[in-house]
C-alpha cells in the first residue's frame, strides 16, 4: 500500500543516514522484491549486532556494579560497621548507614503500631542500641472503650461497642430505659424501625438509626422514650409539666386551662377574662388565674347600726355620711376594698402580695392590723414606709386553694381615730407551680 510503501521510505532514510560512510545507495526508481528483501536483511543483521554490543555493555556495567561493594569495604575498614538491620514487616526502616554514630529510624504502615525502638544506634562496640521493632495491627480495643460491660469489636482502625440492654451511644455511655410503650402499643411498629444501612469497603456494612432511635440487641432502631429518661429526674426534665413519648421525639403536654409555649416545654396560662372564654354572667367580675379563671361579684355589706355602704367603683365601697349622733357609723371602716390575687403553688417566701396606703393621709400616724379572713396564717403585714404597708405571704402555699384576708389600715392623730379602710384580699392558689 501507499502507506506501506512510505514506512519503507523512512525506513531507508534512517539507513543512509546510518550508513552514510559506507557510500549511500540512492534508488532510481522502485526497488524489486528482491531488493526490499535484502535491505531489510542487512538492517536487521545491523540492529542484532547493535543490540549484542549493547546487551555486552550492560553486563559489564552490572558485574562493575555487583564490585563496587567489596571495593567500598575494602576501602572502609570493616570494624566501623554494626550488622545489617531488618525493615519491620509493615513497616519501613529510615536510614542505610550502618557506620558506627549512625541512626536508623523505624516506622509502621497506617493501622500498625511500632513496638520497641524507634530509633537505633550504632554504637561504638558495633552493636546497635534497643531493641530491634516490629510493628504490630493497633488493638482500637486495647484501651477498653466501650463502658457499662459492652463488648468491643475491633475493626480497620476502629472499633465498634456492642452494648449490653439498657444502654446505648458508640461507647455504649448513655442508659436507655426500657420503653413502656409495647404493652400499651404492642403493634406499633413505628416505636421500632429497621435501620439505615450503607455498604463500605469490601465485608464492611454501616448502620444507624433515625434520630430519636437507638440500635437495639437484634439491629433494631428502637424509639427512645425520652419522658422516662429524662423527665422524672428534676435536673433533666424536659417538659414543664407531662410528656408523651413520640415516635422519633416527644411532646410536652399541658393541663387544661394552659396552652403550650412556643418553646414547646413550658405551660402558659390562658387568659380567659382577657379572650373572652368566661362564664361570668352579667355583674359578675371575671378574674383571670393560673390556669383558670373566676367570677366574682364584690359586695358592699348591708347596712348596719346606722352604717351603710354605696359602691363608687367596681372594687370599692364607701361608707355613705354618718347620722350626726352614731357612733358605730363613725367607728365603722369609711372604705372597704377588693383585691382578687391570682397566684401559684409553692412560690418562694417570703413574697410582697400587696401594697397598701392612703392618699389622704391627713393624721400623723397608720396602724395595719389583719382583721379576719380564711387563710391567715400564711400572710403577714408589716410597714415599708411610713404611709405604706405590705400583704406579705410568709409560707408556701400548697394549690389548688382560695385564701382570704381581710386587713384594716386605721389613720390617727395624736392617737385619736381618724378613719380606717378595710381591704378584702383573695389569692386565688393555682393547683400547679405556673
Ligand atoms: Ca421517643
Ligand atoms: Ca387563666
Amino acid at each position: 500500500t501507499h502507506r506501506a510503501a512510505h514506512g519503507q521510505v523512512v525506513v531507508w532514510g534512517l539507513f543512509l543516514i546510518r550508513e552514510g560512510a559506507r557510500g549511500p545507495v540512492f534508488p532510481q526508481e522502485c526497488l524489486s522484491h528482491q531488493q526490499v528483501l535484502s535491505t531489510v536483511r542487512q538492517m536487521q543483521k545491523l540492529l542484532s549486532a547493535q543490540e549484542a554490543a549493547h546487551l555486552q555493555g550492560t553486563r559489564s556495567l552490572k558485574k562493575d556494579r555487583a564490585g563496587l561493594p567489596s571495593s567500598v569495604v575494602s576501602i572502609c575498614p570493616s570494624t566501623d560497621t554494626c550488622p545489617q538491620l531488618a525493615v519491620p514487616l509493615n513497616g519501613r526502616k529510615l536510614g542505610r548507614s550502618a557506620r558506627v554514630g549512625h541512626d536508623v529510624h523505624f516506622i509502621c504502615n497506617a493501622g500498625f503500631q511500632l513496638v520497641g525502638s524507634e530509633s537505633r544506634t550504632c554504637r561504638r562496640d558495633r552493636t546497635w542500641s534497643g531493641t530491634q521493632p516490629f510493628c504490630r495491627s493497633i488493638d482500637e480495643c486495647s484501651s477498653n472503650p466501650c463502658a457499662n460491660g459492652g463488648t468491643c469489636v475491633d475493626g480497620n482502625q476502629s472499633y465498634t461497642c456492642l452494648c449490653p440492654r439498657g444502654w446505648s451511644g458508640a461507647s455504649c455511655q448513655s442508659p436507655v430505659y426500657a420503653c413502656r410503650c409495647p404493652q400499651s402499643h404492642p403493634h406499633n411498629s413505628s416505636f421500632s424501625r429497621q435501620p439505615r444501612c450503607a455498604e463500605g469497603r469490601p465485608g464492611s456494612r454501616h448502620c444507624s438509626c433515625d434520630v430519636g432511635f437507638q440500635m437495639r440487641a437484634g439491629g433494631v432502631c428502637q424509639d427512645v422514650d425520652e419522658c422516662q429518661l429524662f423527665q422524672p429526674n428534676p435536673q433533666t426534665r424536659i417538659c414543664l409539666h407531662d410528656c408523651l413519648n413520640l415516635p422519633g421525639s416527644y411532646g410536652c403536654l399541658c393541663p387544661p386551662g394552659y396552652v403550650l409555649h412556643a418553646d414547646r416545654n413550658t405551660c402558659e396560662d390562658v387568659d380567659e377574662c382577657s379572650g373572652n372564654q368566661h362564664n361570668c354572667t352579667h355583674g359578675e367580675l371575671c378574674i383571670n388565674t393560673f390556669g383558670g379563671h373566676r367570677c366574682v361579684r364584690p359586695k358592699c355589706p348591708p347596712p348596719r347600726h346606722n352604717t351603710s355602704y354605696v359602691k363608687t367603683s367596681s372594687f370599692q365601697c364607701e361608707r355613705n355620711p354618718c347620722p350626726t349622733d352614731s357612733r358605730a357609723c363613725r367607728l365603722a371602716a369609711t372604705s372597704i376594698s377588693f383585691h382578687y390575687l391570682p397566684l401559684q403553688a409553692n412560690r418562694t417566701v417570703p413574697r410582697v402580695l400587696f401594697k397598701m396606703s392612703t392618699t389622704r393621709f391627713v393624721g400623723d400616724s397608720l396602724r395595719f392590723t389583719i382583721i379576719g379572713g380564711r387563710g391567715q396564717g400564711v400572710f403577714a403585714v408589716r410597714r415599708s414606709d411610713r404611709q405604706t404597708g405590705e400583704l406579705v405571704l410568709s409560707s408556701p402555699v400548697v394549690g389548688p386553694a382560695t385564701l382570704e384576708v381581710e386587713l384594716e389600715m386605721s389613720e390617727f392623730s395624736r392617737k385619736v381615730l381618724l378613719g380606717k379602710h378595710i381591704f378584702k384580699v383573695t389569692a386565688f392558689v393555682s393547683q400547679y407551680e405556673f
